[in-house]
């Protein structure tokens, strides 16, 4: 395959923010990534709960959850060659502060605000991206996608 697909969210602090949503967005076109689907929603507790079960337990968790589903957020699934590696590279690490000291150009480098609020998701293994995007979107067929579409994209 020359395209991979992943999931990448921009969470409620960086929805609730239009220029900052905008700047993200085409943050998404300028590093080639194609926009296979795109959709806005709010989660209840339940879908954060569920989202992050592998987190349960951890000091952050309710912060997590309820942070999660305080606002609207916006989901996409992306292709590119290395989507997963590569949106994770833009993102930059999980904590904003160790983000701006040691990355400074990432997107929760510039954009974060807290180590919860940190304005984005992102699959972090192929096995990830595969739940995670049948969790935002049940009705979409990776493998449908790959075999039908994914050849009209190759140069
Ligand atoms: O995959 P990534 O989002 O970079 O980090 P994870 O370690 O999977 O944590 C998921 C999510 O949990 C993170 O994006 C914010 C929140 N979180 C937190 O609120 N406080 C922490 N100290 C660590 C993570
Ligand atoms: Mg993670």
């Amino acid at each position: 395959r020359v395209l991979q697909l992943t999931l990448a969210v921009i969470k409620p602090d960086a929805v609730a923010h239009p220029l900052i949503l905008e700047a993200l967005h085409q943050r998404i076109l300028e590093n080639d990534f194609l926009i296979v689907r795109k959709k806005d929603l709010i989660w209840r507790i339940g879908d954060s709960e569920r989202f992050y079960a592998e987190h349960e337990g951890r000091f952050f968790y309710q912060r997590l959850v309820e942070f999660m589903s305080s606002g609207p957020m916006r989901a996409y699934i992306l292709a590119r060659e290395d989507a997963i590696t590569r949106w994770r590279e833009l993102m930059g690490p999980t904590k904003v502060y160790r983000a701006r000291y040691t990355s400074p150009s990432t997107i929760r480098a510039q954009y974060g605000l807290t180590d919860t609020r940190n304005t984005t998701h992102g699959s972090d293994s192929e096995e990830s991206a595969k739940r995670e995007i049948a969790f935002f979107f049940p009705e979409f067929s990776a493998e449908q996608w790959l075999e039908e579409e994914e050849p009209c994209f190759r140069a």
